[in-house]
């Protein structure tokens, strides 16, 4: 990256393909900081913050928050980190969440993961989570299914035109993708 650009890697995947898993150990590897776009959400809905019951409700119903309210968060996130080498996971989510975030955060994502996982595997992990998260029922798990397949889907494609695109079978034991992983972020250390 040219010099003070923060270096970006968008993790990107179906719900419960593995993506917060994945980055807990690309963090303990290669030390970036992580940013999951769903926790910071989340922690909005809990600090009561004036966007709370928009983005429960919207949560809720497995779409996806306006970008403004999600650009932001990230925004103030990696404008108050030391560390400017950062992993956001579960964003950009559709066309209108990337072109907000490039513009204005003046940035591109240096890598892009996809964990590709089929769906009955993704609904397979997400409903034996067991963490109360709101959205973890099966009717909810559906409608994000949805939503990935008509809006995040183009955005995969994007990057895959762009040649940013790294994807990654997402079945096996955690410790076999992160084999794949590895050598993404391997190949930037030297
Ligand atoms: N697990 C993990 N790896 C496994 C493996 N290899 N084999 C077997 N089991 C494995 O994993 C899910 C479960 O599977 C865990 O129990 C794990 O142990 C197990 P996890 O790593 O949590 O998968 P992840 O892809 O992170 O799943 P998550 O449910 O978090 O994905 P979502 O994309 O659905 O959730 P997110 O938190 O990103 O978003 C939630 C909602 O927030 C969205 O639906 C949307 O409404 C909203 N949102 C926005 O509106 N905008 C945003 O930018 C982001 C979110
Ligand atoms: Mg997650």
């Amino acid at each position: 990256p040219k010099h003070g650009a923060p270096f970006i890697t968008f993790v990107l995947g179906g719900p419960g393909s593995g993506k917060g898993t994945q980055c807990a150990k690309i963090v303990d590897t290669y030390g970036l900081k992580h940013l999951s776009a769903g926790d910071l959400l989340r922690k909005e809905i809990a600090s009561d913050s004036e966007y709370g019951s928009m983005i429960l409700n919207t949560i809720r119903l497995g779409k996806i928050v306006p970008s403004e309210v999600t650009v932001k968060l990230l925004r103030k996130e990696m404008e108050s980190s030391d560390n400017h080498k950062f992993l956001i996971d579960g964003f950009p989510r559709s066309e209108e969440n990337r072109i907000a975030f490039e513009e204005i955060m003046e940035a591109e994502p240096d890598i892009v993961l996809f964990f590709n996982c089929p769906e009955e595997e993704m609904v397979k992990r997400v409903l034996s989570r067991n963490q109360g998260r709101i959205d973890d029922n099966l009717h909810t798990v559906r409608k994000r299914l949805k939503v990935f397949e008509e809006l995040n889907l183009p955005v995969i494609e994007h990057y895959a035109k762009r040649g940013k695109l790294h994807k990654i079978d997402a079945v096996g034991t955690v410790d076999e993708i992160f084999e794949q992983v590895r050598p993404i972020f391997a190949a930037y250390e030297r």
